[in-house]
């Protein structure tokens, strides 16, 4: 992470390339450059919270966006009947790799259980 944040934040200028599915005020949905899934897309809050741990009483709005833009796309692509997983994985033990928080949305196929 520099001071000019993550490559999250260079998706959301546009300085980097996506394939953005969703956007809103508060939210981007991109695709998953390694994708887990069939559907695999990452949403992200247009705000750098780090990780899990620096969600609070200030921000915690844009989480609240975050799932409301998941449940929106989920029905704009059919697939919440079906069902999917919605993931967030925090520091080390949790294998986060960029430092903005991000939900995964993996959806397409049946997920395992326990993850692993
Ligand atoms: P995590 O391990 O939870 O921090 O997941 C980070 C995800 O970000 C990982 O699944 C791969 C994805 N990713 C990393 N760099 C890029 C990128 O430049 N573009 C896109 N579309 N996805 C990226």
């Amino acid at each position: 992470m520099t001071e000019s944040g993550t490559i999250f934040d260079q998706i959301i200028s546009r300085e980097l390339a996506a394939d953005i599915v969703y956007e809103d005020q508060y939210v981007l949905g991109f695709k998953d450059i390694n994708p887990q899934a069939p559907i695999h897309i990452l949403f992200i809050p247009k705000l750098r919270i780090a990780t899990h741990n620096d969600i609070n009483i200030d921000n915690i709005d844009y989480v609240s966006k975050m799932h409301l833009a998941i449940n929106h796309y989920v029905n704009q692509i059919g697939e919440a009947e079906n069902g999917y997983r919605v993931v967030m994985n925090c520091n080390k033990n949790g294998q986060q790799t960029v430092f903005h928080i991000h939900m995964h949305l993996l959806a397409g196929r049946a997920m395992n259980w326990p993850p692993g």
